[in-house]
């Protein structure tokens, strides 16, 4: 049984998000969404409000678990028995990020690999800070996150 790990801060779900996690469920048998709790970080949603919303526009995966860690991911994936971490990468910027993490990450645990997956084209552009941006001035967000997220954003920024 393959287990991957796509973890994220998730501040909130984009429809971005969803692409990778909806692909990635299709090729293993489980895949578990990591929301990172970081307190030192000052998110726009909880843990629990982004594990919620997480679980919300995810509910029509069968093979799929919402889940909260902190500190390593190398730790997180060790105590669960994962396989493959997965990303997503938009462009040559996420590169550099990505490349250190993943060469940090096999260096604390040799046995972890971690995978990346291209964006779809349509949300290449897609973070959840430009999306957080937009709505907070009150720009249109309409398909480009879920209409959960969407509700939750607009409740925020009322
Ligand atoms: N298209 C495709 N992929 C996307 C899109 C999009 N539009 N938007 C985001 N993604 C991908 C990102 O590239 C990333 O792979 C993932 O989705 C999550 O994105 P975010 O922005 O929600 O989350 P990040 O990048 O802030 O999450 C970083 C982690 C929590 C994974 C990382 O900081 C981490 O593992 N922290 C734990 C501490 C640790 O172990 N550090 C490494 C060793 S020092």
């Amino acid at each position: 049984m393959k287990t991957a790990v796509c973890p994220g801060s998730f501040d909130p779900v984009t429809n971005g998000h969803l692409d990778i996690i909806k692909r990635t469920s299709k090729m293993v048998d489980k895949v578990i969404v990591a929301v990172l709790y970081n307190p030192s970080k000052n998110p726009l949603f909880s843990v629990e409000e982004r594990i919620e919303l997480l679980r919300e526009v995810t509910k029509d995966i069968q093979n799929i678990e919402i889940d909260c860690f902190s500190g390593l991911l190398v730790d997180y994936v060790n105590q669960k028995n994962i396989d493959v971490i997965v990303k997503g990468l938009r462009a040559v910027s996420d590169f550099e990020y990505e490349f250190q993490m993943a060469l940090m990450n096999k260096k604390l645990n040799s046995e972890v690999e971690t995978i990346f997956m291209m964006t779809s084209s349509e949300y290449s552009y897609l973070s959840s800070s430009i999306i957080k941006e937009t709505c907070k001035f009150k720009g249109c967000i309409d398909g480009l996150v879920p209409d959960p997220v969407k509700k939750a954003l607009l409740k925020k920024y009322k």
